[in-house]
């Protein structure tokens, strides 16, 4: 089947630098959930090697922070740089589905992961955490990252934990399920695939 594939790769990489991170990142939309993820933090390598599986998005991470102070400037700005990447690899947003809903079990818990890519960065995160910390992650920058992605990728996302008990389990639960979202939301419809899904004629405006 024809599709837009066939005239562009969907493919970004973006480089950020400040004084307080250094990060590059790459994506591959249409890819086959490929990651190589380096940011110094176990838990969120953890977390982005999820992303990257369970989307299907080909995901490349590499971070040197100032993990000596803690780890909210390097969890940001990952997030920064990928939700950028992944803005730029969807381009003009031709032919893509646009919407998802997903449901993510993750053993005890539930979480609910809705998703627009309409060009228009709001997040809605209604998600409590039992720890502070996973390990050595606070838990508050699940939220941040989520923040930082979605204002940057320009897309509306709501993220609700609607029961759970195990932080690690809220926190893996949020991030596959944004994972699947994605997924479902950047595949190209092939009902629709020389269009952009609005009856606008673009997203974003
Ligand atoms: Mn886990």
């Amino acid at each position: 089947m024809r599709d837009v594939r066939e005239f562009f790769m969907r493919t970004a990489s973006i480089k950020r630098k400040t004084k307080e991170t250094d990060v590059e990142v790459a994506v591959n939309l249409d890819g086959s959930g490929v990651s190589e993820v380096a940011t110094g933090i176990g838990f969120f390598d953890h977390m982005l090697d999820l992303l990257a599986r369970h989307s299907r998005i080909d995901i490349t991470v590499r971070a040197d922070g100032d993990l000596h102070v803690d780890y909210h400037h390097t969890t940001e700005d990952v997030g920064i740089a990928l939700g950028q990447a992944v803005k730029q690899a969807l381009g003009s947003m031709v032919g893509i589905s646009r919407y998802a809903t997903v449901y993510m079990p993750m053993d005890e818990t539930l979480s609910r992961v809705v998703i627009d890519i309409s060009g228009r960065p709001v997040l809605v995160f209604k998600v409590g955490f039992p720890r502070d910390k996973i390990g050595e992650f606070d838990t508050e920058l699940v939220r941040e990252w989520f923040n930082a992605f979605a204002v940057n990728a320009g897309v509306t996302l709501h993220v609700e934990t609607l029961y759970g008990e195990n932080s690690h389990h809220i926190a893996e639960s949020c991030f596959k399920g944004l994972a699947r979202a994605l997924r479902a939301a950047v595949a190209i419809d092939p009902r629709a695939a020389n269009e952009v899904p609005s009856t606008k004629g673009q997203l974003g405006g």
